[in-house]
């Protein structure tokens, strides 16, 4: 089912540019509303709350870790997503979610969360990307496109390659890649038609998390 969305495809390709993905798990130490508000200084485009792994948040002090992320957000004008728990996301009328395909199909969250929520999924083959364009989505998340560390059950890494052939088999909708993305290996990315760069460990495990977010965002605008 195809319910329209209000957000336009050159507005959602405008905020995927630089798609910064955090929990307090990534932070390495740091309070994670620091770290969020260094990368929001940097010029992140979108925020996505993702609370999973080793020492991951549970029940109200997850709840609570989100509200006071999503706040930041809000003053600075990034939209605030929730990774999978849509539950949450609809409790804090967050901007939008982002699920996987093991969780609520988009179809279902389309019409329940409306037109104007943004609505991402991550997306690893040519059907499922199709499926996502039929189910309303705003945008997929294709990766890993290099190894990552940060998600121990992610497939395979799949290289810039898959983007160019979700792109030559006709997928329109916007696209975020992700997964071991650095500055240093962004540029076939972008150059194989993704419209953004989703990123964890390089700009919350970064040394400087403004110059990080300011670098992507000085790669991704070009
Ligand atoms: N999905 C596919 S790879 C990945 C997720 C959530 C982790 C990306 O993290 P990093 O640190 O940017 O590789
Ligand atoms: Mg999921």
């Amino acid at each position: 089912m195809t319910t329209k969305h209000s957000h336009s495809p050159e507005e959602i390709r405008r905020l995927l540019r630089v798609y910064f993905i955090m929990g307090s798990p990534n932070t390495v130490g740091r309070p994670p509303e620091e770290v969020l508000t260094e990368a929001i200084a940097g010029g992140i485009t979108l925020f996505q709350f993702r609370e999973k792994g080793p020492g991951a948040l549970t029940g109200s002090a997850k709840r609570e870790l989100a509200s006071r992320l999503q706040s930041i957000c809000r003053k600075a004008g990034v939209p605030f997503l929730v990774n999978d728990d849509t539950a949450l996301a609809e409790e804090l009328n967050a901007d939008g979610v982002h699920v996987g395909q093991d969780d609520e199909p988009a179809g279902i969250l389309r019409s329940r969360l409306g037109a104007d929520k943004i609505i991402g999924v991550s997306a690893h083959t040519l059907e499922e990307a199709r499926q996502a364009v039929l189910d309303g989505a705003d945008y997929i998340g294709v990766g890993p496109i290099y190894p990552t560390s940060s998600k121990p059950d992610a497939e395979e890494a799949c290289g810039p390659q898959l983007l160019t052939d979700l792109r030559s088999q006709g997928i329109q909708l916007p696209i975020v890649a992700i997964g071991g993305i650095t500055c240093l290996n962004a540029a076939p990315i972008l150059a194989a038609g993704a419209n953004g760069l989703s990123v964890i460990s390089a700009i919350a495990g970064a040394p400087d998390v403004r110059q990080a977010a300011a670098d992507f965002a000085s790669l991704a605008s070009r």
